[in-house]
Order: structure tokens, then C-alpha cells, then sequence
């Protein structure tokens, strides 16, 4: 198994394991109980992928929310890694949503890739600029997404790319395994557990606890999820609640009642302050440094 082969001079007592098993194997996580793949690294053909969208040319959106402080602090470095390592070789768009076009750096892309400016209005509190961005999403795939891409990405900002992010991510419906919590049982997990909250998920139930730093799909799924995610948050706060994780907590809801198609490893959007973690070899995206001092406190 030479993919996983590199980090076995440092944590020996994973040998054994590694030898036999993948990562996806020995912790029972290739496939979900739906049939889903879980994609890891390993368990894909990246030639067989190119080969297939050589003749199927396809283009990839991505939309990135940018709003206040995050604008300075994350923008760039976002888009700058997107570029060179979200789905090259192919054709992206970058959506940006961002509330002071006059702070939009200017950044050089390379071939195949575009950005496209939106001027989102600022909502008071983060909580608010989080969850409203369901909003934005449906109201921008309904408008012109859905004739522009064939599959679309959602992102939080405060990460960055540092490997390539290609063709095995793509799906109808895409759910990111949270890093935190994907071994354990999902009644651990953080899910909203007030029956009050349209969110609510009953202890015992739920598969997997997803990030909702990354989802995705065709573009008419990725509708539906923000669609009922907003569903959600709105009833919710005419019921005076509000869910634990906020839009997470509702995607991990939307994900409950309908399964995703296809569910990326940890890999794909990891906390690079967690390090000699098993199994995690070839990160893909990881979680930019988050100051909450000046980030949060002061907001
Ligand atoms: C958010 C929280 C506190 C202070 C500021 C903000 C903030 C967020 C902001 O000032 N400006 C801004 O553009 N945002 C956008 O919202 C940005 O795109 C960011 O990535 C996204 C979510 O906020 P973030 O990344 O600070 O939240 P996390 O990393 O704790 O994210 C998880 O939980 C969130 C809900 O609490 C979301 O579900 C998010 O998708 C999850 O990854
Ligand atoms: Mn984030």
C-alpha cells in the first residue's frame, strides 16, 4: 500500500494495522450503510476520473462567503490556494459574497478560472452571517448557478487548499465527515437535541456528524439543501431558538432526512493543529489559524 506507506518511519505502532487494512477499511468507513463511498485517499483512480471528464467536460462552481474582518484575514489566501489547487485542470468559477466590493483583492488567476463578485448585505451578528448564507446561496443558484456549473461547492473562507481537491470529490450530493467527530458514535455528537428546533436530531439517531465548512453537488441538489436549511433557521426563529450549530446543525438535520450521495474523509477539511492522527495522511484542505480574540470577542 505505497499511498499510505509515508508515515510509517514516525508512528510504528500504526504498522501493522496499515499493512492489512486502509484507512477506510479498518474503521468501517468506505462505504456508509446507504451505499455512499466515502472517499479517502486511496480508494479513487485519479486516471480513470480524467480520463472519463476529458470527453465530459465539466464546470466546477465554488461559493466563498467574505464578510467584515474575514475579508482581510481570509480572502485571499483562500482564493489564491482554490487556484491552484480546486479541480485542475478543469473549469472553476469562484463565487465570492462579499460585503465591500471595494476590499475584493485583486488576485491573478490562472487559465480555466473566473471569479464572479456579489455584494451581500451585512448581517449584525455572526450567528446571523453564518446562517444567512443558505439565503444567498438558494438566491444565487436559482438566479444564474444553476446555468453556469455542473457541480457546485459551498466553503467556509478560513481554510486553505494544500493539495490538489479534483474529480473524486464530485457528486450529487456531497457531505464532509467533521474532523472532530468522525469516529465516534453519533449520540456523542454535537447535534441539536431541543425538540423545539426544527434541527432537532432524537439521541440514538443520525449517521455521521458533518462540517459545514464544505457541502456540495449538482447544482439543483445544493438548492434543496440551502433551500430547506433556510426553511429551518427561519422557523426557528419564529419560534425564538436557535440551533446549537446554527446552519450546521440544520445541514446535519437535511443530511439526516436525506442521505448524501457521496461523503469526503476528514482529509478534505482537516484541523492542521491536530497532528499524528492515524489514518490521515494526504490532507487536502485544512483549517486556516482562527485568532477568536480579535475575531469573535470583538464583534
Ligand atoms: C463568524 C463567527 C464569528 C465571527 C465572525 C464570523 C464571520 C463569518 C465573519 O465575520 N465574516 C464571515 O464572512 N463569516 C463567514 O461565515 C465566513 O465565510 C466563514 O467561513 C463562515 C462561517 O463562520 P466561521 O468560519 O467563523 O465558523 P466556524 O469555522 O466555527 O464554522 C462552523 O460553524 C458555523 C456555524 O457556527 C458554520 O456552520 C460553518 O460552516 C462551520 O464550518
Ligand atoms: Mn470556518
Amino acid at each position: 500500500r505505497d499511498s499510505i506507506c509515508g508515515f510509517v518511519d514516525t508512528q510504528s505502532k500504526e504498522l501493522e494495522l496499515s499493512d492489512w487494512f486502509s484507512p477506510s477499511e479498518y474503521m468501517n468507513l468506505s462505504t456508509t450503510s446507504w451505499s455512499a463511498p466515502v472517499v479517502w485517499d486511496g480508494t479513487f483512480n485519479e486516471e480513470v476520473l480524467e480520463e472519463y471528464y476529458e470527453k465530459h467536460k465539466i464546470t466546477v462552481g465554488l461559493t466563498v462567503f467574505a464578510v467584515g474582518r474575514y475579508i482581510d484575514y481570509y480572502l485571499k489566501k483562500f482564493i489564491l490556494s482554490a487556484d491552484e489547487f480546486f479541480m485542475v485542470g478543469h473549469k472553476v468559477i469562484i463565487y465570492v459574497l462579499i460585503d465591500d466590493f471595494s476590499r475584493m483583492p485583486w488576485i491573478q488567476l490562472h487559465p480555466l478560472r473566473s471569479i464572479k463578485v456579489f455584494e451581500i448585505k451585512r448581517e449584525k451578528r455572526w450567528q446571523d452571517i453564518s446562517m444567512m448564507r443558505m439565503k444567498a446561496i438558494s438566491e444565487h443558484v436559482m438566479d444564474h448557478i444553476q446555468y453556469e456549473v455542473d457541480f457546485l461547492f459551498c466553503m467556509d473562507v478560513d481554510q486553505i487548499f494544500i493539495r490538489k481537491y479534483g474529480l473524486e470529490t464530485l457528486g450529487e450530493s456531497v457531505a464532509q465527515l467533521h474532523a472532530y467527530w468522525y469516529k465516534e458514535d453519533p449520540i456523542v455528537v454535537p447535534y441539536e437535541r431541543s425538540e423545539l428546533s426544527e434541527a432537532y436530531i432524537p439521541f440514538g439517531m443520525g449517521d455521521f456528524y458533518y462540517h459545514a465548512a464544505v457541502f456540495g453537488g449538482t447544482p439543483i441538489q445544493v438548492l434543496n439543501i440551502a433551500r430547506e436549511c433556510l426553511k429551518g433557521i427561519m422557523n426557528d426563529k419564529k419560534n425564538s431558538i436557535e440551533a446549537v450549530w446554527h446552519d450546521e446543525s440544520h445541514l446535519n438535520k437535511y443530511f439526516f432526512l436525506h442521505k448524501p450521495t457521496k461523503l469526503l474523509s476528514p482529509e478534505y477539511c482537516w484541523d492542521f493543529t491536530k497532528t499524528d492522527v492515524p489514518f490521515i495522511y494526504n490532507i487536502k484542505l485544512v483549517w486556516a489559524k482562527k485568532d477568536y480574540e480579535h475575531l469573535r470577542v470583538t464583534m
